[in-house]
Protein backbone atom coordinates (compact mmCIF):
# COMPACT_ATOMS: atom_id res chain seq x y z
CA UNK A 1 0.00 0.00 0.00
CA UNK A 2 1.41 3.44 -0.96
CA UNK A 3 -0.21 6.91 -0.11
CA UNK A 4 -1.05 8.57 -2.85
CA UNK A 5 -2.19 12.48 -1.49
CA UNK A 6 -2.32 14.45 1.58
CA UNK A 7 -5.54 15.86 1.88
CA UNK A 8 -6.01 18.85 4.51
CA UNK A 9 -9.03 21.06 5.38
CA UNK A 10 -9.34 23.77 8.15
CA UNK A 11 -12.37 23.68 10.33
CA UNK A 12 -13.28 26.47 12.87
CA UNK A 13 -15.16 24.92 16.28
CA UNK A 14 -16.51 28.12 18.47
CA UNK A 15 -16.75 26.95 21.79
CA UNK A 16 -20.86 27.70 22.96
CA UNK A 17 -19.50 30.53 24.73
CA UNK A 18 -16.11 31.82 25.84
CA UNK A 19 -13.89 30.73 28.59
CA UNK A 20 -11.34 31.87 30.83
CA UNK A 21 -7.68 29.97 32.37
CA UNK A 22 -5.73 31.76 33.90
CA UNK A 23 -3.29 32.15 30.83
CA UNK A 24 -6.20 32.90 27.86
CA UNK A 25 -9.38 33.60 26.78
CA UNK A 26 -10.49 30.77 24.79
CA UNK A 27 -13.75 31.76 21.89
CA UNK A 28 -12.78 28.31 19.26
CA UNK A 29 -10.71 25.53 18.78
CA UNK A 30 -9.22 25.52 15.31
CA UNK A 31 -8.02 22.97 13.25
CA UNK A 32 -6.13 21.55 10.56
CA UNK A 33 -7.43 18.30 9.60
CA UNK A 34 -5.24 15.54 7.83
CA UNK A 35 -6.27 12.73 5.33
CA UNK A 36 -3.67 10.67 3.81
CA UNK A 37 -5.66 8.61 0.81
CA UNK A 38 -4.08 5.34 -0.56
CA UNK A 39 -4.32 3.44 -3.22
CA UNK A 40 -6.02 0.68 -1.36
CA UNK A 41 -8.12 3.09 -0.60
CA UNK A 42 -7.73 3.37 3.12
CA UNK A 43 -7.50 6.82 4.39
CA UNK A 44 -5.74 7.82 7.61
CA UNK A 45 -6.76 10.99 9.57
CA UNK A 46 -5.20 13.03 12.11
CA UNK A 47 -5.16 16.74 12.87
CA UNK A 48 -3.59 19.60 15.21
CA UNK A 49 -5.09 22.86 16.66
CA UNK A 50 -4.98 26.31 17.45
CA UNK A 51 -7.07 28.35 19.56
CA UNK A 52 -8.82 31.12 18.98
CA UNK A 53 -7.65 30.77 15.01
CA UNK A 54 -4.30 32.13 15.48
CA UNK A 55 -1.52 31.07 13.48
CA UNK A 56 -3.39 28.31 11.99
CA UNK A 57 -2.53 28.93 8.70
CA UNK A 58 1.73 29.02 9.65
CA UNK A 59 0.63 25.22 11.12
CA UNK A 60 -1.44 24.60 8.08
CA UNK A 61 1.55 25.51 6.07
CA UNK A 62 4.02 23.45 7.81
CA UNK A 63 2.34 20.20 7.55
CA UNK A 64 1.91 20.88 3.62
CA UNK A 65 5.41 21.66 3.78
CA UNK A 66 6.05 18.11 4.80
CA UNK A 67 3.88 16.80 1.72
CA UNK A 68 7.15 15.05 -0.48
CA UNK A 69 8.17 13.42 2.09
CA UNK A 70 4.71 11.21 2.95
CA UNK A 71 3.38 10.69 -0.84
CA UNK A 72 4.73 7.33 -2.40
CA UNK A 73 5.37 6.20 1.34
CA UNK A 74 4.26 2.51 2.52
CA UNK A 75 2.33 3.55 5.82
CA UNK A 76 4.51 0.68 7.82
CA UNK A 77 7.29 2.67 7.18
CA UNK A 78 6.19 5.06 9.56
CA UNK A 79 9.11 5.23 11.62
CA UNK A 80 11.44 6.20 8.39
CA UNK A 81 9.14 8.99 7.77
CA UNK A 82 9.39 10.54 11.57
CA UNK A 83 13.42 10.11 11.25
CA UNK A 84 13.46 11.69 8.29
CA UNK A 85 11.34 14.35 9.44
CA UNK A 86 12.95 15.06 12.51
CA UNK A 87 16.50 15.57 10.89
CA UNK A 88 14.83 18.00 8.43
CA UNK A 89 13.37 20.15 10.92
CA UNK A 90 16.40 20.20 12.68
CA UNK A 91 17.40 23.51 11.48
CA UNK A 92 13.82 25.47 12.45
CA UNK A 93 14.18 23.01 15.75
CA UNK A 94 12.01 20.51 17.54
CA UNK A 95 9.36 22.75 19.02
CA UNK A 96 6.67 24.83 17.86
CA UNK A 97 5.03 24.49 14.65
CA UNK A 98 7.73 22.33 13.18
CA UNK A 99 6.41 19.72 15.66
CA UNK A 100 3.05 19.97 15.17
CA UNK A 101 3.75 19.47 11.70
CA UNK A 102 4.85 15.96 12.23
CA UNK A 103 2.46 15.21 14.70
CA UNK A 104 -0.61 16.04 12.40
CA UNK A 105 0.89 13.69 9.36
CA UNK A 106 2.46 11.17 11.93
CA UNK A 107 -1.27 10.63 13.89
CA UNK A 108 -2.72 10.10 10.44
CA UNK A 109 -0.24 7.58 9.79
CA UNK A 110 -0.92 5.46 13.12
CA UNK A 111 -4.90 5.58 12.06
CA UNK A 112 -3.41 4.49 8.75
CA UNK A 113 -1.35 1.80 10.28
CA UNK A 114 -4.61 0.42 12.34
CA UNK A 115 -6.96 0.10 9.65
CA UNK A 116 -4.78 -1.48 7.24
CA UNK A 117 -4.20 -4.38 9.91
CA UNK A 118 -7.69 -3.98 11.23
CA UNK A 119 -6.67 -3.43 14.40
CA UNK A 120 -7.41 -0.52 17.27
CA UNK A 121 -3.65 1.36 17.13
CA UNK A 122 -4.09 0.25 21.60
CA UNK A 123 -3.63 -3.61 20.11
CA UNK A 124 -1.61 -2.51 17.13
CA UNK A 125 0.80 -1.66 20.28
CA UNK A 126 -0.20 -4.08 22.77
CA UNK A 127 -3.15 -3.15 24.76
CA UNK A 128 -3.02 -3.43 28.27
CA UNK A 129 -6.54 -1.54 29.47
CA UNK A 130 -9.53 -2.08 27.99
CA UNK A 131 -10.72 1.12 29.51
CA UNK A 132 -8.91 3.85 30.98
CA UNK A 133 -9.99 6.37 34.24
CA UNK A 134 -10.95 9.45 32.44
CA UNK A 135 -11.74 13.26 33.99
CA UNK A 136 -14.23 15.73 33.01
CA UNK A 137 -12.37 19.05 31.77
CA UNK A 138 -14.81 21.19 29.30
CA UNK A 139 -16.31 23.30 32.29
CA UNK A 140 -15.14 24.38 35.37
CA UNK A 141 -13.22 27.42 34.39
CA UNK A 142 -12.21 31.08 35.97
CA UNK A 143 -15.51 32.27 34.13
CA UNK A 144 -17.73 30.36 35.68
CA UNK A 145 -19.06 31.65 39.00
CA UNK A 146 -19.72 29.29 42.28
CA UNK A 147 -22.96 28.46 41.85
CA UNK A 148 -22.03 27.81 37.76
CA UNK A 149 -19.02 25.38 39.13
CA UNK A 150 -21.62 23.66 41.09
CA UNK A 151 -23.52 22.89 38.87
CA UNK A 152 -20.90 21.93 35.89
CA UNK A 153 -19.98 19.80 38.77
CA UNK A 154 -23.32 18.19 39.35
CA UNK A 155 -23.97 17.87 35.10
CA UNK A 156 -20.14 15.81 35.04
CA UNK A 157 -21.29 13.58 38.20
CA UNK A 158 -24.91 13.07 35.99
CA UNK A 159 -22.75 12.36 32.43
CA UNK A 160 -21.24 9.65 34.66
CA UNK A 161 -18.03 10.84 35.28
CA UNK A 162 -15.95 10.20 38.36
CA UNK A 163 -13.47 12.74 38.00
CA UNK A 164 -13.29 16.47 37.17
CA UNK A 165 -10.80 19.51 36.94
CA UNK A 166 -11.40 23.21 37.74
CA UNK A 167 -9.28 26.10 36.95
CA UNK A 168 -7.16 28.21 39.74
CA UNK A 169 -5.88 31.52 39.12
CA UNK A 170 -8.34 34.43 40.63
CA UNK A 171 -6.00 37.55 41.63
CA UNK A 172 -7.00 36.95 45.59
CA UNK A 173 -5.64 33.42 46.43
CA UNK A 174 -8.98 33.62 49.63
CA UNK A 175 -11.43 33.36 45.85
CA UNK A 176 -9.38 30.05 44.19
CA UNK A 177 -9.76 28.54 48.24
CA UNK A 178 -13.53 29.28 48.49
CA UNK A 179 -14.11 28.00 44.88
CA UNK A 180 -12.44 24.59 45.38
CA UNK A 181 -14.13 24.23 48.64
CA UNK A 182 -17.81 24.84 47.33
CA UNK A 183 -16.64 22.08 44.41
CA UNK A 184 -15.58 19.80 46.67
CA UNK A 185 -18.94 20.52 49.18
CA UNK A 186 -20.69 19.51 46.08
CA UNK A 187 -19.34 16.71 44.64
CA UNK A 188 -18.36 15.04 48.49
CA UNK A 189 -15.49 12.97 49.05
CA UNK A 190 -14.86 10.48 46.56
CA UNK A 191 -14.99 12.14 43.31
CA UNK A 192 -11.58 12.34 41.86
CA UNK A 193 -11.10 16.54 41.74
CA UNK A 194 -7.76 18.14 40.08
CA UNK A 195 -6.94 21.84 39.48
CA UNK A 196 -4.50 23.76 37.22
CA UNK A 197 -3.29 27.01 37.13
CA UNK A 198 -1.87 27.37 34.04
CA UNK A 199 1.37 28.72 34.37
CA UNK A 200 0.52 31.76 36.09
CA UNK A 201 2.09 31.75 39.69
CA UNK A 202 5.53 32.15 41.54
CA UNK A 203 7.18 29.66 43.62
CA UNK A 204 6.73 30.75 46.41
CA UNK A 205 2.62 31.69 45.67
CA UNK A 206 2.11 28.17 44.36
CA UNK A 207 3.62 27.20 47.79
CA UNK A 208 1.21 29.20 49.71
CA UNK A 209 -1.79 28.27 48.06
CA UNK A 210 -0.95 24.43 47.92
CA UNK A 211 -0.51 23.95 51.40
CA UNK A 212 -4.07 25.56 51.71
CA UNK A 213 -5.45 23.27 49.09
CA UNK A 214 -4.18 20.01 50.85
CA UNK A 215 -7.12 19.51 53.13
CA UNK A 216 -9.54 19.47 49.64
CA UNK A 217 -7.48 15.72 48.58
CA UNK A 218 -6.65 17.11 44.51
CA UNK A 219 -5.82 14.36 42.70
CA UNK A 220 -3.54 16.98 41.28
CA UNK A 221 -2.38 20.52 41.32
CA UNK A 222 -1.60 21.76 37.68
CA UNK A 223 1.14 23.82 36.07
CA UNK A 224 1.31 25.77 38.84
CA UNK A 225 4.45 28.18 37.18
CA UNK A 226 5.67 28.79 33.78
CA UNK A 227 6.29 25.56 32.05
CA UNK A 228 10.03 26.11 31.54
CA UNK A 229 10.48 26.09 34.99
CA UNK A 230 10.84 22.72 36.15
CA UNK A 231 13.39 22.71 38.53
CA UNK A 232 10.70 25.75 40.39
CA UNK A 233 8.08 22.75 39.88
CA UNK A 234 10.52 20.11 41.44
CA UNK A 235 11.15 22.60 44.78
CA UNK A 236 6.84 22.73 44.92
CA UNK A 237 6.60 19.18 44.22
CA UNK A 238 9.21 18.53 47.39
CA UNK A 239 7.56 20.90 49.28
CA UNK A 240 3.47 19.74 48.68
CA UNK A 241 1.88 16.45 49.86
CA UNK A 242 -0.40 16.87 46.79
CA UNK A 243 0.54 15.21 43.60
CA UNK A 244 2.19 18.15 40.68
CA UNK A 245 0.67 17.23 37.17
CA UNK A 246 2.76 19.24 34.36
CA UNK A 247 4.31 18.44 30.52
CA UNK A 248 1.51 19.67 28.38
CA UNK A 249 3.30 22.65 27.08
CA UNK A 250 6.77 20.68 27.17
CA UNK A 251 7.92 19.29 23.29
CA UNK A 252 8.91 15.66 22.21
CA UNK A 253 10.07 13.20 24.41
CA UNK A 254 13.27 15.47 25.11
CA UNK A 255 11.09 17.57 26.78
CA UNK A 256 9.15 14.67 29.22
CA UNK A 257 12.90 13.14 29.89
CA UNK A 258 14.31 16.53 31.52
CA UNK A 259 11.22 17.03 33.40
CA UNK A 260 11.36 13.56 34.30
CA UNK A 261 15.74 13.85 35.71
CA UNK A 262 14.36 17.09 37.47
CA UNK A 263 11.75 15.50 39.66
CA UNK A 264 9.63 18.07 38.11
CA UNK A 265 5.99 16.48 38.77
CA UNK A 266 4.52 13.40 39.98
CA UNK A 267 2.46 12.91 37.24
CA UNK A 268 3.41 13.81 33.61
CA UNK A 269 0.82 14.65 30.98
CA UNK A 270 1.94 14.87 27.35
CA UNK A 271 0.33 16.35 24.96
CA UNK A 272 0.09 14.41 21.45
CA UNK A 273 0.53 17.59 19.01
CA UNK A 274 3.60 18.82 20.98
CA UNK A 275 5.15 15.43 21.10
CA UNK A 276 5.13 15.09 17.68
CA UNK A 277 2.61 12.50 17.40
CA UNK A 278 1.88 9.09 18.83
CA UNK A 279 5.45 7.60 18.51
CA UNK A 280 6.64 10.14 21.18
CA UNK A 281 3.54 10.14 22.89
CA UNK A 282 4.69 6.51 23.45
CA UNK A 283 7.94 7.30 24.15
CA UNK A 284 7.25 9.69 26.92
CA UNK A 285 5.34 6.91 28.67
CA UNK A 286 8.10 4.49 28.58
CA UNK A 287 10.83 7.08 29.83
CA UNK A 288 8.15 8.17 32.83
CA UNK A 289 7.51 4.30 33.62
CA UNK A 290 11.55 4.12 34.56
CA UNK A 291 10.85 6.75 36.26
CA UNK A 292 7.79 5.43 38.29
CA UNK A 293 5.97 7.95 36.90
CA UNK A 294 2.15 8.31 36.16
CA UNK A 295 0.73 9.63 33.18
CA UNK A 296 -2.20 11.55 31.54
CA UNK A 297 -3.26 13.00 28.48
CA UNK A 298 -3.30 16.46 27.47
CA UNK A 299 -6.46 16.94 24.99
CA UNK A 300 -7.07 15.38 22.13
CA UNK A 301 -9.17 12.91 23.70
CA UNK A 302 -10.39 10.79 20.72
CA UNK A 303 -6.75 9.62 19.75
CA UNK A 304 -4.59 9.59 23.43
CA UNK A 305 -7.11 7.10 24.68
CA UNK A 306 -6.01 4.10 22.34
CA UNK A 307 -2.58 5.05 23.24
CA UNK A 308 -2.87 5.02 27.32
CA UNK A 309 -4.64 1.81 26.61
CA UNK A 310 -1.37 0.74 25.63
CA UNK A 311 0.93 1.81 28.55
CA UNK A 312 0.59 0.57 32.06
CA UNK A 313 1.80 3.58 34.29
CA UNK A 314 -1.41 5.16 32.36
CA UNK A 315 -3.49 7.41 34.96
CA UNK A 316 -6.15 9.15 33.11
CA UNK A 317 -7.50 10.73 30.02
CA UNK A 318 -8.27 13.92 30.08
CA UNK A 319 -12.15 14.11 28.45
CA UNK A 320 -12.32 17.36 26.59
CA UNK A 321 -15.41 17.48 24.07
CA UNK A 322 -14.26 20.33 22.04
CA UNK A 323 -13.47 18.19 18.80
CA UNK A 324 -16.96 16.04 19.40
CA UNK A 325 -18.67 18.10 16.75
CA UNK A 326 -16.20 17.29 13.54
CA UNK A 327 -16.12 12.86 15.01
CA UNK A 328 -19.10 10.44 14.05
CA UNK A 329 -18.58 8.25 17.06
CA UNK A 330 -18.47 9.68 20.64
CA UNK A 331 -16.14 8.25 23.74
CA UNK A 332 -18.38 5.94 26.04
CA UNK A 333 -17.89 5.51 29.45
CA UNK A 334 -18.30 2.82 31.45
CA UNK A 335 -20.35 2.83 35.17
CA UNK A 336 -17.03 3.42 36.57
CA UNK A 337 -16.40 6.60 35.44
CA UNK A 338 -14.05 4.74 32.50
CA UNK A 339 -13.20 5.54 28.97
CA UNK A 340 -14.28 2.61 26.66
CA UNK A 341 -11.01 1.74 24.51
CA UNK A 342 -12.97 1.06 21.22
CA UNK A 343 -12.75 -1.69 19.23
CA UNK A 344 -12.49 0.17 15.46
CA UNK A 345 -9.58 0.23 13.61
CA UNK A 346 -6.87 3.02 13.69
CA UNK A 347 -8.05 5.43 16.36
CA UNK A 348 -11.71 4.29 16.30
CA UNK A 349 -13.02 7.62 15.82
CA UNK A 350 -13.60 9.24 12.26
CA UNK A 351 -14.47 12.26 11.13
CA UNK A 352 -17.78 13.27 9.94
CA UNK A 353 -18.21 14.77 6.15
CA UNK A 354 -21.05 16.79 7.21
CA UNK A 355 -19.84 18.52 10.25
CA UNK A 356 -16.50 19.51 8.59
CA UNK A 357 -18.65 20.98 5.59
CA UNK A 358 -20.65 22.40 8.38
CA UNK A 359 -17.34 23.80 10.15
CA UNK A 360 -14.93 24.13 7.24
CA UNK A 361 -13.89 27.49 5.71
C1 LIG B 1 -5.85 23.64 28.59
C2 LIG B 1 -4.78 24.05 27.82
C3 LIG B 1 -4.98 24.44 26.50
C4 LIG B 1 -6.23 24.40 25.96
C5 LIG B 1 -7.27 23.96 26.74
C6 LIG B 1 -7.10 23.59 28.06
C7 LIG B 1 -5.65 23.25 30.05
C8 LIG B 1 -5.91 21.78 30.32
O1 LIG B 1 -4.41 23.58 30.52
O2 LIG B 1 -5.05 21.19 30.92
O3 LIG B 1 -6.96 21.30 29.97
MG1 LIG C 1 -3.57 22.24 31.88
Amino acid sequence: MRITRLRTTVVHLPLPRPILSAIFEIRSADCVLVFLETDAGLIGEGLVFSINDRRLDVIHAMVRSLEPLVVGLDPTRSGAFRARVWKEINFLGHKGVSILGLAAIETALWDLRGKQAGLNVARLLGACHDAVPTYASGGMWLSSSIDELQQEAAAFLAQGFRAMKMRLGKPDADEDIARVRAVRAAIGPDIKLMADANQQMTVPQAIRLGRRLEEFGLAWFEEPVPYWDHDGEAAIAAALDTPIASGETEHTHQGILDMLRRRSADILMPDLQRMGGPGDFIKAGHLAEAFDIPLSSHLFSEMSLSLLAALPNAMFLEHMPWFEPIYRERIELDGNGNAIVPDRPGWGFSFDPEAIRRFGG
